[in-house]
């Protein structure tokens, strides 16, 4: 009796999801009538909105617990308020800390519920209990045309974080048996509405619309399909020299100071515009490919390379008239790295893209972007020798004083040495590390590679010299230092930082272990921030701050905010709203340290200047499509971070 009530619970959700799966697939599924009651209504919305971080009657998820039977542990009046106002009870009520202790530390968001809506979900939660764990709805079919636009949507959207093969890198395993176990509704949920812990709310941001988000739970609970792969061939049958090395200029043909050119990334319009960082003009403006990711400089900064999300890296001349792409070409078909080589004799003579797929890396003639070499990743992973199929390429970054680039491989763990010295770019060494290895940089000596393995919460710190680790520091939730910040601390003296995607805090580490032995490699200070979701921070040597972006918060006030920690007090000493819309994202200094720009990420996209002593707004370039990451040249092309 009470499975088929339970049954027909869900069947009267369903049209939730039926509803809006159908857009285009009406006729598969007549609407089914829909019963309302309170308990009804608190399906819906438990299955719409709570269910993508707790389960009703399947466990404890990792950072929420099972509400079966919650109304039996808590009294009513409590749950009430915990629902209404979840931040101001996690103040107050001593039981609501130790909870938010337990699980994490991170309070729940707010679900934005009347006193109706929570009446309901409650009325919903006993009803369930009794009858025991919820049931999964069934999943949305997919025709074979929905099916492949579906996994293309997967691959532009989800791959980064969660793998080709899903299974987890930043964001968590999604393969089919973890799907499975989470079920349509969680997945969809945690899709519609994003969670504190990193996931962007690709629903409520009408990034992903209802159909999109069924059907993307659809798939993820069918076997993963396997990529295609590129070989060298291929490669060079998509590159394209577009001006020779022999017809470019000889001096930079413009008077402009292009070594304090800003390389602005405009996302969603797949371009790169060059500013100059002293009248803030633009200066020229070139397609780079689909969303694209970064930009880093040859050594002199001459050129810029870009690579975008497709695989396509292109070439950028700053010295001609105007700055243009002078060669492109398609090593990886899913890509977010790319760097040059910077060691001595051997300047701008290479570039290496870095594939998130297929598993390699590919070596590109630094100033035609020629593929030169195909070399492949795949191993097996670092702590259970497990063989992997699929292996991104996260971070690179070029070692300073020897030919070689520390490429971290994020589903095995190992940070690679790839030797430029030598005839087909090989691996000479595979510093065993930590899963899963992501974004960072260099110490200031240059001597110590930091990078995190986000997912285990801790960065890692690479003697690029001994070739071998030599710390793990637990920084915080979800570490995401971009490149980090190199600072002295008055009292601890070299330091490094981070903040965090899934922990609002900012934490610094010492990086001398000559100078402070006890300091180095552990956490000497960490600071509360308004919020978790921090991508990026960024500090330059004439600046007195650290200055970060909380742009994944899912409170979007705090991921419209910058915060300047000062390097002199050792605190949090405010924070800066750049625009009343958007996220603001990765401060980023001119040459000088005497500015830093701030991207206001928003279809109707700004950069905010600001001095970089008083935190004054200086200047604002508006009517930018989505800038994302800016890249002073000098800085870049120098490792100034
Ligand atoms: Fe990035 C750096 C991967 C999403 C902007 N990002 C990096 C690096 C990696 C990475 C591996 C380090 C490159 C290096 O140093 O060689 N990024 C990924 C992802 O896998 C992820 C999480 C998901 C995806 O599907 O791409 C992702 N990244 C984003 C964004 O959504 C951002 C904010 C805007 C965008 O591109 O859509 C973004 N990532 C950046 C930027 C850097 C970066 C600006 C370089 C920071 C710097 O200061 O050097």
């Amino acid at each position: 009796m009470s499975l088929v009530r339970s049954r027909l619970a869900a069947l009267v959700v369903a049209p939730f999801l039926l509803a809006s799966a159908c857009g285009d697939g009406a006729e598969r599924d007549a609407p089914t009538p829909v019963v309302d009651t309170p308990i009804t209504r608190g399906e819906a919305i438990f299955r719409r909105d709570c269910v993508g971080c707790h389960s009703l009657g399947h466990g404890d998820r990792r950072r929420a617990p099972d509400l079966l039977g919650v109304h039996q542990r808590r009294p009513s009046m409590w749950l009430s308020h915990w629902l209404t106002d979840p931040e101001h009870v996690a103040q107050k009520n001593p039981y609501a800390q130790q909870l938010v202790q337990k699980w994490g530390g991170v309070v729940m968001p707010n679900p934005g519920l009347d006193a109706a809506q929570i009446s309901d979900v409650l009325a919903f939660i006993a009803h369930q209990s009794a009858l025991g764990p919820m049931p999964h709805s069934a999943p949305v079919e997919l025709s074979s045309q929905e099916l492949d636009a579906t996994r293309r949507l997967y691959f532009e959207r989800c791959a980064g974080c969660h793998g080709t093969l899903r299974a987890g890198g930043t964001g968590p395993d999604i393969g089919q048996a973890a799907a499975t176990s989470l079920g349509t509704d969680a997945l969809a949920a945690v899709m519609r509405n994003g969670t504190p812990w990193g996931m962007p709310a690709w629903g409520r941001q009408a990034i992903l619309s209802e159909v999109e988000i069924a059907r993307l739970a659809a798939l993820l609970q069918l076997p993963p399909a396997q990529g295609p792969a590129l070989s060298l061939e291929e490669a060079k049958g998509s590159w394209e020299l577009l001006v020779p090395v022999a017809q470019r200029p000889s001096l930079p043909e413009h008077g402009w100071d292009w070594q304090d050119f800003f390389g602005v990334i405009l996302r969603d319009s797949g371009q790169v515009a060059i500013f100059d960082g002293t009248s803030r003009a633009e200066v020229a403006r070139i397609d780079a490919g689909f969303a694209v990711h970064i930009l880093r400089a040859s050594s002199d900064g001459r050129y810029l390379y870009a690579v975008g999300r497709d695989g396509w890296v292109t070439l950028i001349d700053l010295w001609s008239l105007v700055p243009k792409a002078v060669a492109r070409v398609r090593g990886c078909w899913d890509a977010r790295s790319v760097e040059s080589s910077k060691g001595a004799g051997y300047e701008q003579r290479y570039a290496i893209e870095g594939c998130y797929w297929p598993s390699q890396y590919v070596v590109l003639d630094g100033l035609t972007l020629e593929p030169l070499a195909v070399q492949g990743v795949l191993g097996e992973t670092v702590d259970t020798g497990e063989p992997l199929s699929e292996v991104r390429v996260a971070s690179i970054a070029s070692v300073p004083g020897a030919p070689l680039w520390a490429v971290s491989l994020k589903e095995s763990g190992h940070v690679a040495l790839v030797d430029y010295s030598k005839g087909d770019f090989p691996i000479v060494a595979r510093i065993p590390v930590e899963r899963f290895l992501h974004d960072g940089g260099m110490d200031s000596t240059g001597r110590y590679l930091l990078v995190a393995a986000n997912a285990k919460n801790r960065v890692e710190v690479v003697d690029l010299q001994e070739r071998q680790r030599v710390a793990s520091i637990e920084t915080g939730v979800l570490p995401h230092p971009g490149r980090g910040a190199n600072f002295i601390d008055p009292t601890f003296g070299p330091v490094n930082a981070t903040t965090h995607l899934g922990e609002p805090a900012l934490s610094v580490y010492g990086t001398d272990p000559i100078g402070h032995p006890e300091q180095a490699w552990t956490v000497v200070r960490k600071l509360a921030l308004p919020s978790s979701g921090g991508l990026f921070l960024k500090t330059h040597p004439a600046s007195p701050w650290v200055l970060m972006d909380m742009a994944l918060s899912t409170d979007p006030e705090a991921a419209r905010q910058i915060c300047a920690y000062s390097k002199q007090t050792g605190q949090i000493d405010r924070c800066i709203t750049p625009a009343s819309r958007g996220k603001a994202l990765q401060p980023e200094f001119n040459r000088a340290g005497s500015e830093v720009w701030v991207s206001v990420w928003d279809h109707a996209g700004e950069l905010v200047i600001y001095d970089a002593v008083s935190l004054e707004e200086r200047a604002r370039i508006t009517g930018l499509e989505t800038p994302t990451g800016k890249f002073n040249v000098f800085n870049t092309a120098r490792d100034v971070y």
